[in-house]
């Protein structure tokens, strides 16, 4: 044990498992995963890539949910346990900041995060190509659509959960309209969630481990820890049979995010069970939320499985931190922006 801590708020209730015996690595899968199977709503066909947070005595989560017309929307869903989740049939429903109805064409991979007594919502839109949409709630009941974050094209938005230097962050991999075959992720502070600006590169692909060779994107918030932000990201590898999703973590300087700090060089998680390597789109796992329990330092990593199902796994901080520590690259242009 290394007393590296989470910054945060306990949270008892969050799930757990204990690592299975005689396992091998600091992240293990969830052993009743998938926790969210095919059609899982009246008009839903495949939910995955989603986001979840503590609220109140329960969870709240805003997920990423294929229609069966096949364009994806996002929905509300909750939870007693952060296990079994009841998730809505119908859309959210945005209104712009003058009340006046401001609803997506499409709107996938959404985050999820609290900042300064309100939810954020980041997501991929459309807006003449792949953008970073983006959205606020105090109640889950009305939705408020704000300013895109971005222009196109533009994907895995993921909001800081505080201000660093009076400042917000956000990740996002600027991209192309199709399905990338490239990207890196960069960061953007803004004094108002509205303007954006001193745009660094936080971290590149290639390097030697080709699990994150061809593009990689922010995945859960950054988890606030003593040794810095913990950021699990995914990693694409292309193959001759398509791309490949795995993810990993880094480490990023607490007080200047822009500044990768380690990174792992082996994935923490590839696909590997029958969820993982078999559905809509096969070999895809997608981190998009964590829950964290400051007391125990207990991680659950939210994430979209083969686009079709949700699935969990466990990791401690302290043997995660002390992992990537221990088997971080760096890869040439990582951070180069930073200053
Ligand atoms: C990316 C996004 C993700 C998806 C992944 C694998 O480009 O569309 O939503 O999980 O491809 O299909």
């Amino acid at each position: 044990m290394t007393g590296v801590k989470i910054i945060g708020a306990p949270l008892a209730n969050m799930p757990w498992q204990p690592k299975p015996q005689g396992h091998i690595g600091p992240v293990w899968r969830h052993a009743g995963n998938p926790i969210i199977g095919w059609n899982p709503t009246k008009k839903t066909a495949r939910v995955f890539n989603s986001a979840v947070l503590p609220y109140g005595d329960s969870f709240i989560g805003v997920f990423r949910a294929d229609h069966k017309h096949g364009r994806p929307m996002l929905h509300v869903g909750r939870s007693p346990d952060a296990l079994s989740w009841d998730i809505d049939d119908e859309e959210i429903h945005w209104n712009d900041e003058n009340g006046v109805p401001y609803q997506p064409n499409y709107a996938y991979d959404p985050r999820l995060v609290k900042l300064d007594d309100a939810y954020y919502i980041v997501w991929c839109t459309e807006f003449g190509g792949p953008a970073l949409g983006f959205g606020r709630t105090t109640d889950f009941q009305e939705f408020t659509r704000l300013e895109n974050l971005t222009i196109p094209f533009n994907r895995n938005g993921v909001l800081f959960p505080r201000k660093v230097n009076n400042k917000y962050l956000l990740l996002s991999r600027p991209s192309d309209s199709g399905h990338t075959p490239f990207g890196d992720i960069f960061i953007s502070e803004s004094p108002d969630l509205l303007h954006w600006g001193y745009h660094r590169r936080v971290m590149t692909t290639s390097g030697p481990s080709w699990w994150q060779g061809l593009k990689i994107g922010g995945g859960a918030v950054p988890v606030e820890t003593s040794e810095g932000w913990l950021l699990f990201y995914h990693g694409v590898s292309g193959t001759c049979n398509g791309f490949v999703y795995s993810f990993g973590a880094a480490i990023l300087d607490i007080d200047q995010p822009a500044k990768v700090l380690y990174r792992t060089d082996d994935y923490l998680l590839t696909p590997e069970e029958p969820y993982e390597t078999t559905g809509f789109v096969p070999n895809v796992a997608f981190p998009c939320a964590t829950l964290h329990d400051a007391d125990t330092g207990r991680i659950a990593i939210y994430y979209g499985a083969a686009d079709t199902y949700v699935a969990m796994a466990y990791t401690q901080v302290d043997e995660l931190i002390e992992h990537i520590k221990e088997n971080s690259v760096l890869v040439a242009g990582d951070a180069e922006n930073y200053r």
